[in-house]
């Protein structure tokens, strides 16, 4: 028998603490049920790595979310890589790999630098800031949009559309409701700036327009490439920042070893990453009968991911509910695990480590000054505000 648990991971009250649910389902089997939902989910480290691996039983093609789109449309054109299967997944993946090889972000280096070095002195000039607005949101919100080639014009739409994103892949509430009223210009705006008069030359937006130009994807298809990094690189981006701001600033002893060796920064962006899993959940959908830890699975099952619950697994990870910077991170899922590994993370951790790096060299201490305001989603995890005094070095 499949414990049935009463877990709801889109109610505010899990939204608001959900380690007691996540220890819940991770400690109760293998697999577990919803009941709420009706489908089945997992929250250990060796099933969701498991179920990841196995993309052809456990597949996207049928939404990464609590959708299935063999019975429900999606609510969004399905992204043209996330929620694809090889073989069309794999020759796309092909493109928005190139466009963000190591040799293209090594490139973007000095300028993310650059950006994150001005923006504390800017900050520092201020003292007291809100950490998501002034750091986890402004940062990204300016070398993102600028490497991808993006005009300045309309950047303020980015946030709203990832929001309306990750609330897509959950349930049919309030969260999504809000989303959808808000949704047609921002959707426009979005297939707008995707097309190839709209980004610079030499970034990595027309990077994926020349990659059709050579035939390695279609010309139809190359600004929905563009607009999937659109779509999943800004808030991905700054929650994972926002969490690392948080943990560090609520463990002034961690904000100390950084301090003291900024050369721990890209360690505690991971750290971060793992801890908080500013990506709290992904749906696979079974697409043959199968087993999983010994319980079967009929096709057509939808199977929830707890990542965040995957990221604390005591089997997994010694001491799991401390946050600290100077363990090894890697093997979190926090960006995925297998073909649909996050393909930004080079990326993101470039943001990561140049800022909080920055961070590092010029403040000696970070003090919290007002109530932390969380920002509600059905998939992503962080906070809205979180009001902060700088103390320089
Ligand atoms: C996409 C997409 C959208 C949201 C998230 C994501 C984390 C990908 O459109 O491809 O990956």
């Amino acid at each position: 028998m499949i414990p049935e648990l009463d877990v709801d991971p889109y109610a505010t009250a899990f939204f608001d603490d959900p380690y007691p649910s996540h220890t819940a389902v991770r400690e109760a089997a293998p697999v577990v049920r919803l009941s709420a939902l009706g489908c089945h989910a997992i929250g250990r480290h060796a099933e969701v790595e498991r179920v990841m691996r196995d993309w052809e039983v456990f597949v996207s093609s049928r939404g990464v979310g609590l959708r299935d789109y063999k019975t429900d449309p999606p609510l969004r054109g399905p992204s043209m890589i996330l929620e694809m299967d090889p073989p069309l997944h794999t020759r796309r993946r092909s493109v928005l790999n190139q466009a963000l090889a190591p040799a293209v972000v090594r490139a973007l280096r000095p300028r993310f630098v650059a950006a994150a070095e001005a923006l504390v002195e800017r900050l520092l000039a201020v003292g007291e800031i809100d950490a998501i607005r002034d750091i986890a949101e402004a940062y990204p919100l300016t070398v993102f949009p600028d490497a991808l080639g993006m005009e300045p014009e309309g950047r303020e739409n980015l946030l709203p559309f990832g929001n309306f994103v990750f609330n897509s892949m959950g349930p049919d509430n309030a969260l999504l409701a809000a989303s959808l009223a808000e949704l047609p210009p921002l959707a426009a705006w979005a297939t707008r700036q995707s097309q190839r008069d709209r980004l610079r030359p030499g970034s990595i937006g027309m990077a994926i327009h020349a990659a059709a130009d050579r035939g390695e994807c279609g010309h139809d298809e190359a600004p929905l490439l563009v607009r999937a990094l659109l779509s999943a690189g800004v808030d991905t981006t700054v929650n994972g920042l926002g969490a690392a701001l948080y943990n560090l600033a609520r463990f002034p002893d961690q904000w100390a070893a950084l301090h003291d060796d900024p050369g721990l920064a890209r360690g505690a962006f991971e750290e971060a990453v793992r801890f908080e899993s500013p990506v709290q959940t992904f749906f696979r959908t079974v697409a043959r009968d199968t087993e999983l830890a010994g319980v079967a699975l009929l096709e057509g099952s939808k199977v929830l991911m707890f990542l965040a619950a995957a990221n604390r697994d005591p089997r997994r990870w010694v001491d799991p509910d401390r946050f600290d910077i100077t363990r090894n991170a890697a093997g979190h899922v926090g960006f995925g695990v297998g073909i649909h590994m996050c393909v930004g993370q080079i990326l993101a951790r470039l943001e990561g480590e140049a800022m909080l790096a920055a961070l590092a060299r010029r403040v000696r201490a970070v003090e919290i000054t007002g109530a932390p305001v969380r920002r509600y989603n059905n998939t992503l995890r962080g906070l809205a505000s979180l009001p902060v005094r700088l103390i320089a070095a």
